[in-house]
Parts: C-alpha cells; structure tokens; sequence
C-alpha cells in the first residue's frame, strides 16, 4: 500500500496570523500560500510495521518491504507456503503442510521423513526353525524348511497321519520324519516286511521250515521230533526187542542185539539149532517181561504189583512195610493196596497229607493225658 501524503504548509506565524485575521480565524489549508522555503517531513511506514509473522520492514520513500522469515511469503508475508506442494510425501503418506515445514503420515509398512524407506518386517526376523524370511511391504513371508508348516513355521508337521507304519506298528513323530516301532516279527522302515525266522533255518536234522509271523515250524524227517527236530525219537520205547535182547535207538530205527539162541530183527525166532523160544507163548502175567535165557526164561515183576516165576502171585503191600502213613488202614488188592484214612487226620492214596484241624488235635491231646492219668 503506498500512503500519499499531503504535505502541511509551514507559514511563518505572521502569515499565519495574518490569514486567521483575513479568515475570521478560520484556517483552511487549501488557501494556505507555499513559499519555497516549505520543508517536506518524511513519514516512517514501517512505523508501525505492516509486516507480519516475525518480518523485517524496511521503510522506503512513499514504501516499504516486508523481508519474511521462512515459511511466509507475499508483500506483508501473511501467507504460509504450502510445503506440502509439491508433495514430498511418498507411498501413499498424506503431507500435513506447517510453517517451513510439513510432515507425512505414513501408511502401515513405511517410515522416515518423507516415509520413503519400507520397514523391514524380517529384522528381527519372525520364522521359526530355519526358515527364510521375505521382506514385503507391511508384511512378510517365510520359507519354511522341509517339516515346518504355519505362517512362522512353528507347526511340526504331522508325518504320522496319514500313518504309514503297518502290521501294528506305533508311529513316532518327527521333524519331517517319522520312526515306526515294529511289533515282534516285522522289519522295515514301515514295518511292511515279515522277518524270515527260516533264514538262517533253525530247523535240524534235514527238517523243512516254514516262516511265520515272529514263529516258524518245523517239518521233522521221519525218526526227529521237537520244535527245531533236534530230538532222536526213542524207537526203544517201547522196547520191540524180544527174549531178552538190547535194543540200540538209531534214527528213525532200531537193532536189537538178541541174546544166544535168537535172531530176527526183534529177535523173536529160534536161532539154529532147534533152540526154544521160551517167551512164546508169554508166559509172563500181568505186563510183566518175559527174558529168554537160552535154557528157559524170566519174568520181571517190577511195577505190576505181582511176583512169583510167573508175575501171577499178588504182593500183598500191607505185609511188606507200612505202606500206609500216618496209621491208615491197609487193604490188600489184587496188583495193588488201598488205604483207609478214616480216624485219621490225614488224606491222599496213603495218607500222607496232613490236615489236621485244631478241633482234632485238642481231642487227641486231651485222649492222650486221660490215658496217662489212667496207667
Ligand atoms: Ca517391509
Ligand atoms: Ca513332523
Ligand atoms: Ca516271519
Ligand atoms: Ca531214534
């Protein structure tokens, strides 16, 4: 704004008073005469100052200026310059304009100034377990390594489902493995594989084996038996060898050795020489063994209960010894005896076991003292 000032006229007083005198005392200013002695006073228009926000004025003639601080512009520097113009924000940060400054907002995954640096979301990095972390904008990816599943690769995957162990077997979770514990008579990473209990066989003897599952079976050959075969059957037994000859187990057979005066392979028939086959017709009774001598024969008693030349006379057991404990009673009978443990305080085919009752014993204990009371 430039002022235009009219400037007042000095007079001296004597005009002055002159005039007011011609004027009736009124002065007016338009009527007033310069005289080329008329001084022109400069007016200060920084005084007071137009300038505004903290500017300097610089009083000039019939003028000023405003020298504005930072951030102002325009003649009295009353407007801010819009620092947001051009925008200096970037990445979608909206710009707040201030005085000689402004400042940006940033959206989520961005900072500094002018939010032109992306955030690194992998420092520190989030995955877990080995995993590779790949930086993004407000977010992140990791790799996960074989095994791993999850946003952070904290999930230890399941290998055990599906389960791929088999026969029974119990799965055990692993880090991108499993290990499955194989029941008795399975191999294998999955237990998918029968063991061969038949290699190496354990079957003797020229026995076939078959595999099973955690068993095998042996065919024996004829003369073995047992699990593996390893057991020569006792064809001795019962004794085929007659009229007292000695029977020598061999595989799957036999040889007697027939006393003087018999041959055949049991030695039943008369050798040469018109001998007599004394056991033939048996004349043993009762299953005892009838031993040809040559000259006659002998009968063994053992074990039938009976004795005499023939095993014909019942033992009476009662007379020989006390076959009965414990005061049983014996009765003979016919090969063997009975004994009677009635009275007694014990049972079994002798009366050997003891069960005697409280009862019992204070009854025998009190017969007893009365008994010596008595004599
Ligand atoms: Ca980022
Ligand atoms: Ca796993
Ligand atoms: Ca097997
Ligand atoms: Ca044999």
């Amino acid at each position: 704004m430039v002022l235009v000032f009219v400037p007042r006229v000095i007079q001296t007083m004597a005009e002055l008073v002159k005039e007011s005198e011609r004027t009736d005392g009124i002065l007016i200013e338009n009527d007033i005469n310069l005289n080329s002695r008329d001084l022109m006073t400069h007016i200060d228009e920084c005084n007071p100052s137009p300038c505004l926000n903290g500017a300097a004025c610089s009083d000039q003639v019939n003028a000023y200026t405003c020298s504005c601080v930072a951030g102002w512009e325009g003649t009295n520097c009353d407007t801010n310059i819009d620092d947001c113009n051009p925008d200096p924000c970037q990445n979608g940060a909206a710009c707040s304009d201030q005085v000689n400054a402004y400042t940006c907002n940033c959206v989520a995954g961005w900072v500094g100034t002018n939010c032109e640096t992306d955030i690194d979301e992998c420092n520190p990095s989030p995955c877990l377990n080995g995993a590779a972390c790949s930086d993004q904008v407000n977010a992140y990816t990791c790799s996960c390594v074989a095994g791993w599943e999850g946003t952070n690769c904290d999930t230890n995957i399941d290998d055990c489902n599906p389960d791929p162990c088999q026969n029974g077997a119990a799965c055990s979770d692993q880090v991108n493995a499993y290990t499955c514990n194989c029941v008795a008579g399975w191999v294998g990473t999955n237990c998918e594989t029968d063991i061969d209990e038949c290699n190496p066989s354990p079957c003797l003897n020229g026995a076939a084996c078959s595999d099973q599952v955690n068993a095998y079976t042996c065919s024996c050959v004829a003369g073995w038996e047992g699990t593996n075969c390893d057991t020569n059957i006792d064809d001795c037994n019962p004794d085929p060898c007659q009229n007292g000859a000695a029977c020598v187990d061999q595989v799957n057979a036999y040889t007697c050795t027939c006393v003087a005066g018999w041959e055949g392979t049991n030695c039943e028939t008369a050798s040469g020489g018109g001998g007599t086959n004394y056991c033939s017709p048996d004349p043993c009774q009762n299953t005892g063994t009838c031993a040809d001598t040559g000259s006659g024969y002998t009968c063994d008693c053992s074990e039938t209960g009976y004795s005499g030349t023939d095993c014909d006379t019942d033992e009476d057991e009662c007379s020989i010894g006390t076959p009965c404990k414990n005061g049983g009673t014996c009765t003979n009978t016919a090969g063997s005896f009975t004994c009677d443990c009635t009275d007694t305080a014990f049972t079994g085919d002798t009366c050997e076991n003891g069960t005697v009752r409280p009862g019992v014993m204070i009854g025998v204990v009190v017969l007893a003292l009365l008994l010596l009371f008595l004599y």
